[in-house]
């Protein structure tokens, strides 16, 4: 018998209304030790809602409504409570008390889920889903999240597992069959099968970073020498003096963060320190942590002063680009009202010229971005496992091209199809779970 678990399930706070959770075999036997309803409640019958009061020592604490769950009609699989209460949180929290007090224990972080996943539930896949649907930051994310839950994810795996699963079988039974020369599967048949597996696994490769910008928002760096004027554009973004603006090289020393939303997209702007030789140990620390914002970022602006010359940033320009090129990179020329320049990508960061342009720019690059999402939120979890997968996909395509052994195509057909199978939770170990689910709410 598992312990019956308890949660707030909605953030402390002043609310409308709070919703406690309650899951586990004593949910039933602990909720009727605390709930008066007028009459007798079928615990038999899910989906059930009932009116009454929590009583504590025959004192009344609040007027509720508790849902009934009977299993496996429920979250978790579980006989389960779903409990609305006042939304104050004192009075959540003492409620959730109360219920310890007759029997259950404080839900760890994601616990519900988890059980929901033991209990055959829901895949990893879709418990993953849960918890960047309740994170993500823009509506792309969601939808993608959203997907995901439904298992439109999990549906295609399968097919695409099953296929390769289907071709090392017959490579296998011809194996058995080897002294009689039985050709059971054409060689340009399992080509196919294994180019469509390897083009399945780079799709989603692809998408990891824009899950990463779907999840935490679309980050954007801007980078240059000093005075450029990058402080003057960080504030002209995000529409307040937050920055430090100074004609003297080398102001800004740490860097800045702002979010700010375009077109409902989460974007993180970042000012960072200029770029240059210095003997200043501090400036030099700043410089140092470009580097680790240049690395966080999904496009880095390379600004440029103009007056200086137009092409004077072109060897910092160049050297992001050989160093990130996975990043989008732009370079921008400021202080456009100076020396007039025939340039979209001209700004007056100071008196706010080009600023619209710019926005919009960052808006449609974080947007494409974005749109690399389909049907799953990739995370560092699915991006080890699907990177290790088309490796062995890999193997088993160039051992088709050079006509090696059955046995040796079907190895790695079969490790590429164990190693998607951790995908969706098929196989799993403890400290995958705990990885997993330590990263949910309590409540979840
Ligand atoms: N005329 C003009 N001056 C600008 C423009 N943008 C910035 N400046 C000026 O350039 C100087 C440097 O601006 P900052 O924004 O501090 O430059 P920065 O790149 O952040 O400099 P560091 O932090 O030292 O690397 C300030 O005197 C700004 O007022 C612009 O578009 N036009
Ligand atoms: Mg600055």
């Amino acid at each position: 018998m598992s312990r019956t678990i308890v949660a707030l399930a909605t953030p402390p706070g002043v609310s409308g209304l709070a919703v406690i959770r309650m899951s586990g075999d004593e949910s039933f036997d602990i909720i009727s030790r605390c709930f008066v309803h007028k009459n007798k409640i079928d615990y038999t019958k899910t989906g059930r809602i009932y009116y009454g009061k929590i009583v504590d020592n025959d004192s009344v604490i609040d007027s509720v409504t508790i849902s009934v769950f009977k299993s496996p009609k429920s979250y978790t699989g579980e006989d389960s409570i779903e409990l609305g209460c006042h939304g104050n949180s004192i009075l959540a929290y003492s409620i959730v008390d109360i219920l310890v007090k007759n029997g259950a224990t404080y839900a760890e972080p994601g616990e519900f889920t988890k059980r929901a996943f033991l209990n055959g539930k829901i895949d990893l896949i879709q418990a993953e889903a849960i918890a960047d649907l309740i994170h993500s930051v823009n509506v792309a994310g969601i939808t993608t999240a959203t997907k995901q839950l439904e298992g439109k994810f999990t549906d295609r795996l399968k097919i695409m597992r099953q296929k390769l699963l289907d071709i090392s079988s017959l490579l296998e039974l011809e194996l058995d069959f080897a002294d009689e020369g039985l050709d059971l599967i054409q060689k340009s048949r399992i080509e196919n099968e294994i180019n469509e597996a390897i083009d399945f696994c780079s799709g989603l490769i692809a998408g990891y970073v824009s899950a990463e910008a779907g999840r935490n928002g679309y980050y954007v760096a801007i980078a240059g020498y000093p005075n450029s004027g990058k402080s003057t554009l960080f504030n002209a973004l995000a529409d307040k003096d937050r920055a430090i603006v100074s004609d003297q090289a080398g102001t800004t020393r740490d860097y800045l963060e702002e979010t700010i939303y375009i077109d409902g997209i989460k974007i993180i702007v970042a000012d960072t320190a200029g770029i240059r030789d210095t003997d200043d140990t501090i400036e030099i620390q700043g410089i140092r942590m470009v580097e680790s914002v240049i690395k966080k970022a999904h496009l880095i602006i390379v600004l440029n002063d103009i007056t200086v010359s137009s092409g004077n940033s072109d060897n910092l320009y160049n050297t992001f680009k050989d160093k990130y090129s996975d990043k989008e990179i732009l370079l921008v020329q400021n202080k456009a009202d100076l020396i007039k320049v025939d340039n979209i990508y001209s700004i007056s960061a100071k008196y706010g010229e080009g600023i619209m342009v710019l926005r919009a720019i960052i808006a449609e690059k974080a947007v494409n971005s974005i749109s690399l999402l389909n049907d799953l939120m990739v995370n560092s979890r699915h991006l080890q496992l699907l990177l290790t997968a088309k490796e062995h996909l890999e193997n088993a395509q160039s051992a088709v091209k050079n006509d090696y052994e059955n046995e040796l195509i079907a190895i790695d057909l079969r490790k590429s199809t164990g190693i998607l199978g951790e995908i969706t939770g098929e196989s799993w170990n403890e400290e995958v779970l705990a990885n997993i689910f330590s990263r949910f709410c309590i409540g979840k």
